[in-house]
């Protein structure tokens, strides 16, 4: 099994070569013509934007061959593994896939109680008020009816100095929040380790969400009182990943509501690409998220480059 799986990061490793090279060929032949133009600074900035899509392109193979290969979605599948470090010339990429379903899905919220709760639940843990969650779903919802009691419309944002709107569709970024009534920048920097905004309402993924999010869902067992323990989920996970959610019950002995059932999943749809490419003394960053579509289909949702040094 072991050397199973280091033939397939083996393998992967040349996929993220040939997709590097591609890039970076393509880059250099369509420069030639400039090349007399631009100056140093320019080329360097321009070589380390082709590797960091060439990191992406490498993001997109890999998690569509996983799509391929498999039905569930867990931390021990090649994806989760990242790229420590991959000499290049006069330098150095590095880059990291996470499960974008392994976080609350601000988007959710308007539809999903289960997650609102976890979200109390942490917001709870972190010693933040989340008296701001009626102005959240103002904030995505299509309407200009201002929920009780806390709730926040156009009314409310436009008597601001300086004023500004809310956008009443779905958050493209989960920084967005910082614009909401009633959360300031210390409750968003507690919060901002659990939450994400993807384009759609989302659940999240048994197999990868983290142990604080998992006590914040409180599930309950099966018989007797109480919830499922964190520890002994974590340890059954980590033993084998969730076929689907019948097989956590079971294994767990756990009783999912309805709800439940609606809110939790074992496969995801969306990931987060972090790449870091670093050359001559200058780094670059790029996140994407990436969503995978089919079985051997993705597309980039968004993506941003970190400065430039
Ligand atoms: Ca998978
Ligand atoms: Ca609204």
């Amino acid at each position: 099994m072991k050397r199973k799986r280091q033939q397939g990061i083996a393998l992967l490793m040349a996929m993220l070569v040939v997709a590097i090279s591609a890039v970076t060929a393509t880059m250099l032949v369509s420069n030639q013509a400039f090349l007399q133009r631009r100056s140093y600074h320019q080329l360097d900035a321009e070589r380390l934007r082709a590797y960091a899509l060439g990191l992406e392109d490498y993001a997109r193979l890999f998690l569509q061959k996983d799509a391929r290969e498999s039905k569930t979605d867990h931390l021990g599948e090649d994806w989760a593994v990242g790229i420590p470090g991959l000499p290049i010339e006069g330098g150095m990429l590095s880059g990291q896939i996470t499960d974008a379903q392994s976080w609350i899905n601000l988007n959710s919220l308007l539809t999903d109680p289960v997650q609102e709760a976890a979200l109390k639940a942490l917001c709870r843990r972190e010693e933040v008020s989340c008296d701001f969650i009626d102005a959240l779903k103002d904030w995505i919802d299509e309407d200009l009816e201002t929920r009780f009691p806390d709730g926040a419309e156009e009314d409310y944002y436009s008597s601001l100095d300086p004023p500004y709107r809310n956008p009443n569709r779905p958050m493209a970024d989960r920084s967005e929040l910082r614009l909401v009534k009633g959360v300031d920048a210390e409750s968003y920097q507690k919060l901002k380790p659990y939450i994400i905004a993807l384009p759609e309402a989302t659940p999240l993924n048994l197999n990868t969400l983290s142990r604080p999010l998992f006590e914040a869902l409180n599930i309950a067992r099966k018989e007797g009182e109480g919830f499922v323990d964190a520890d002994r989920f974590i340890d059954e996970r980590e033993q084998d990943a969730f076929s689907s959610l019948q097989d956590f019950e079971k294994r767990m002995k756990a009783r999912l509501s309805e709800e439940q059932k609606k809110a939790l999943a074992v496969s995801s749809r969306y990931f987060l690409a972090e790449g870091q490419v670093l050359q001559n003394d200058k780094t670059l960053r790029l996140n994407a998220l990436i969503e995978r579509t089919g079985r051997s289909g993705s597309r980039v949702v968004w993506r941003s480059f970190g400065e430039f040094l």
